[in-house]
């Protein structure tokens, strides 16, 4: 068994419900064992382009790092996924971020994700659920990383949902696996 940790983020259309929806196909890819909260997050990078909503999850899986990347990408192509602009606006991403311990440099996957020290958008909902996880190349945690973040990005937790009756019914259907 792995453990994997993934950002999910949606900037089109109905935003929570694509996260919602992409939750619930990652089932099929293995179990969801933490949830962070869901936070409204201005664009980086590419930022002109509507904000976004993002989270982050552990998920334990007996996939190995390459067919939960050819998974991921299937997810997000059944979910209508475009891929128009570079970094652009899109229903969902879903990043593998970290895969146990690993460190992949594959044409097709980069693991530890390459951005995802330099994003509030990744470190912020992931030090919720993984504060004292290593970054494997930097030798440092997602919590000193997050810290250790300039301020400037806007990352706002969304408190209008309800992570905590998210979770809850997440645990319930846990146990009835
Ligand atoms: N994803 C990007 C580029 N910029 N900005 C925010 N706030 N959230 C994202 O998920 C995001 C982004 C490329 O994947
Ligand atoms: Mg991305
Ligand atoms: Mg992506």
């Amino acid at each position: 068994m792995s453990l994997a940790h993934l950002s999910l983020g949606s900037n089109v259309g109905d935003r929570e419900a694509h996260l919602r929806e992409a939750l619930s196909q990652l089932a099929s890819v293995g179990r969801v064992l933490a949830l962070s909260c869901f936070y409204e997050t201005e664009p980086l990078e590419f930022t002109a382009q509507p904000w976004f909503l993002n989270c982050a999850l552990t998920l334990e899986t007996q996939m190995t790092p390459h067919k939960l990347m050819t998974s991921v990408l299937q997810i997000e192509k059944q979910m209508g996924r475009e891929r128009v602009q570079k970094k652009g606006p899109r229903s969902i991403d879903i990043d593998i971020l970290l895969f146990d311990n690993r460190i992949i440099e594959s044409e097709r996957l980069k693991v530890p994700h390459a951005a995802m020290h330099m994003r509030r958008f990744v470190l912020q909902p992931l030090a919720e659920i993984a504060p004292d996880v290593l970054h494997p190349l930097l030798k440092k945690t997602i919590g000193e990383l997050r810290d250790s973040l300039p301020q400037g990005q806007v990352v706002k937790k969304v408190t209008s949902i309800d992570a905590d009756q998210w979770k809850r019914s997440w645990s319930t259907a846990r146990k009835d696996k």
